[in-house]
């Protein structure tokens, strides 16, 4: 069956996207979650590589409570069986997680589908198979996800030309080289370390946003 678009929660909307990962904030986790949030973040991602299913429950049953607070849209990384316990909005899936048709069977149709993609093929794959979304990068080498080589401004640009459905730019990028990628047609940006590692998590993540907006 065809995966109903009509009910999706609105992914064209989302311009900045923080994905949290406990090992690399400076404060407690669901307060980081709060200043993304304050600062103006449209989707939040938890993921946590090592965290035990039975704790990752628990955070997520968190990060659900919070983000309907603020109508931020929450995606949980690779844990397809969680994201539907918790009625997270979405799944982000990498190339070595499950794919894309099960992850539809275990969420259901409503749910937002994000793939991390490194080259074109693999974002036409994504695309063919029904992705509400497709991540693009690493645009900069980064330490967050260090097995994966950096695909360059390239590849961004050449997804904006063939993709059509919403893309988000993703891989070290930080208030220095936004401009580059926003240049490349980036106008959706996924940031992990630039934010949660800040000293200032609300302050960092809106000066993104405004870069966004401008
Ligand atoms: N996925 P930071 S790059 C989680 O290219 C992730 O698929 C990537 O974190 C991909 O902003 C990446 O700290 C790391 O570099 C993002």
């Amino acid at each position: 069956m065809e995966p109903d678009k009509s009910i999706h929660k609105n992914f064209s909307d989302v311009r900045l996207y923080v994905i949290i990962s406990s090992c690399l904030t400076k404060k407690p986790i669901l307060e980081t979650l709060q200043d993304v949030i304050k600062g103006g973040a449209d989707a939040v991602q938890l993921r946590e590589k090592t965290l035990s299913d039975s704790d990752f429950i628990k955070l997520a049953g968190e990060f659900r409570k919070i983000t309907a607070q603020s109508k931020t849209i929450f995606i949980i990384n690779d844990r397809a069986e969680i994201a539907k316990m918790v009625d997270a909005d979405g799944l982000h899936i990498g190339q070595s997680d499950l794919d894309i048709k099960t992850a539809r069977k275990i969420i259901g149709n409503k749910k937002i589908i994000g793939v991390s993609t490194h080259t074109i093929e693999q974002a036409r794959k994504a695309r063919d198979e029904g992705a509400d979304y497709i991540g693009v990068g690493p645009i900069f080498s980064t330490a967050t996800k260090k097995h994966e080589p950096p695909v360059g401004l390239e590849y961004l640009r050449q997804v904006r030309k063939e993709i059509s459905i919403p893309f988000v730019a993703i891989g070290a990028i930080n208030l220095k080289n936004i401009q580059e990628v926003i240049d490349a047609g980036g106008t959706r940006v996924a940031m992990c370390s630039s934010i949660i590692g800040s000293d200032t998590i609300m302050e960092t993540t809106q000066a993104f946003k405004t870069r966004l907006f401008l």
